[in-house]
């Protein structure tokens, strides 16, 4: 039995559209903006930021500055896959034109304008993203503009370097524009494997038994009737460079390249590993650049959301043999690599929906080893990986709730200081919880890795403080353990954000510590 044929319902509305067919006029992207309207909800493709929409915003930004010239309010409520960086989010924030935002974001701006509460920002898992505007909980998703190599006349939309929500938009969104990027080359087709989940309770078992298993269509589906326009464009998905792993990094990554290699001599990890999923920065660069490197590792799988720069590497030196994810996020120097020896990674790499990459059931089923970063972790194992003292945004959960939540092994990492040491990332208490003591059994910073596994809260602070707290901030945990009320989890409610106040108003956690 096809696995597709559980998707019956999705199979017969792709069926219905299939018989109507579009001609579909070419548009220039201000004729597209001339037609969106103050607070109308725009929907973007694009994922951390690779596929990402690019005429259609500049044109928004540049129409919204002239109206706001004109004395005339326009703002619009942004959707995307997730960060969309310079092509989307920095382009519309630096001209004020967003007014509400969800789910996911990255940009300086942006995020400035959030924490002063210019816009409003909705910060969720981003598996949830695409039935939460399925069921219209965001309202009417007024026009949908989505990257693609090709739409043909019966909707059949071959997106570029992420899939996303963009399966998703072209199905609800009222009317859709298509960025036709001539850039972007038609074979990426051949990596997508697109399907969309019927609505509750008609949801069957999603059919993928390993990371590249494929279940669906190379293309995503709109009704032609919906399609206003297509808009042509050749600009490159930006990308920031990556910088080489740093010593914090390269410490953070030995410490977890060991922990996994005792646990698969004691038989807790299987000989042929487990799939990993590694979030995106520096210092999971760094992390899967040691596995990469480390004889003793077994060749692996990723079940991921993003692919990076590093991904690329460990797929030509046949280290990673299969990496499912939603967005292709690499520089066009590794872009282009791929593209050049597309047989060779074609079977090697799949894009799925955000929907399927983060889902927990096949995170939970395949076992997967998560691996995501954190601002601070508290002394019992809270992790904060969002909220500076709670209160400022920095991007957002992301696909690191999903991922540690329903994982085999989920593993968050930190430096143990921040900003020289005036910040330790190892705290009392979080001010803001993304992923709490209940998801998270490893965190590891430079200084050490602390295994909480079945350890209750007192035994966590213990080892909390003796292996990831910086050497500065351990007597003060200690003493925060020692005066706190004696509890199933010891805490002093006066005393447990003395630091992040601290922070606040000195500008230093421990104003007259010096680690030089
Ligand atoms: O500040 O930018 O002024 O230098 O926070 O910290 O060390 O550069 O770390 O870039 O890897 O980001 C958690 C934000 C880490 C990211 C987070 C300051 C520090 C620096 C950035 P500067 P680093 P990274 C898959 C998974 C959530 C989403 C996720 C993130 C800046 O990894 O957004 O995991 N994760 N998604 O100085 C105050 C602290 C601090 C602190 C560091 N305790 N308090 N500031 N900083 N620790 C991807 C997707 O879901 C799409």
């Amino acid at each position: 039995m096809s696995n597709i044929v559980f998707f019956t319902e999705v199979a017969n509305y792709t069926e219905e559209i299939m018989q109507s067919s579009g001609n579909y006029p070419v548009l220039t992207a201000e004729e597209v903006v001339s037609g969106i309207k103050d607070g109308d909800t725009v929907a973007f493709s694009g994922f951390t930021p690779a596929g990402a929409a690019k005429a259609v915003p500049s044109a928004l930004a540049e129409y919204a500055r002239e109206e706001h010239s004109k004395g005339r309010s326009f703002k619009v409520r942004v959707l995307t896959g997730a960060s969309s960086g310079q092509s989307v989010d920095e382009k519309l924030a630096n001209a004020g034109a967003i007014e509400w935002r969800a789910p996911y974001q990255t940009g300086v701006e942006l995020r400035r304008q959030i924490n002063r509460q210019e816009v409003e920002y909705v910060d969720m898992h981003l598996s949830h993203l695409p039935q939460t505007v399925a069921f219209g909980f965001f309202g009417q998703v007024n026009l949908a503009v989505i990257e693609a190599s090709e739409i043909t006349p019966d909707g059949r939309v071959y997106l570029t370097t992420s899939i996303g929500a963009s399966p998703s938009y072209l199905r609800c969104a009222e009317k859709v524009v298509i960025e036709i990027n001539t850039r972007q080359s038609q074979r990426l087709r051949e990596i997508a494997d697109i399907i969309i989940m019927p609505p509750p309770p008609k949801r069957n078992p999603i059919q993928i038994y390993d990371p590249m298993t494929r279940i669906g269509l190379p293309y995503a589906v709109v009704d032609p009737k919906k399609v206003i326009g297509v808009v042509e464009s050749d600009e490159p998905d930006y990308l920031a460079e990556f910088t080489p792993p740093d010593r914090i990094s390269r410490q953070i990554a030995g410490h977890v390249v060991n922990f996994l290699i005792d646990e698969m001599r004691a038989g807790r990890i299987p000989d042929t590993f487990l799939p990993l999923q590694a979030g995106v920065g520096n210092v999971a660069n760094g992390v899967m650049a040691a596995l990469g490197a480390h004889p003793d590792i077994p060749d692996f799988k990723m079940y991921s959301e993003v692919l990076q720069d590093s991904i690329v590497d460990l797929i030509t030196e046949g280290r990673l043999v299969g990496a499912s994810a939603t967005s292709l996020t690499v520089t066009s120097e590794k872009l282009k690599q791929i593209i050049d020896n597309f047989d060779y990674y074609v079977p090697r790499i799949v894009l799925r929906p955000q929907e399927i990459s983060n889902h927990p059931a096949i995170i939970r089923r395949l076992g997967v080893i998560a691996m995501n970063t954190a601002l601070e972790a508290d002394i019992y194992g809270n992790v904060n990986s969002s909220h500076v003292y709670g209160m400022d945004i920095m991007n957002g959960i992301g696909g690191s709730g999903e991922f540690t939540r329903n994982s085999y092994l989920s593993i968050l990492m930190t430096p143990s200081i921040a900003k020289g040491g005036k910040i330790s990332s190892i705290v009392p208490m979080c001010p803001h919880i993304d992923n709490n003591e209940h998801s998270v059994q490893i965190i590891v910073t430079e200084q050490g890795l602390a295994d909480l596994r079945c350890l209750g809260p007192m035994q966590r602070a213990k080892v909390m403080i003796e292996k990831c707290a910086h050497p500065a901030y351990k007597e003060y945990l200690e003493r925060y353990v020692k005066e706190s009320r004696v509890a199933h989890i010891s805490h002093d409610l006066v005393k447990c954000f003395e630091l992040h106040r601290n922070l606040m108003e000195y500008g230093a956690m421990l104003p007259d510590l010096d680690i030089t």
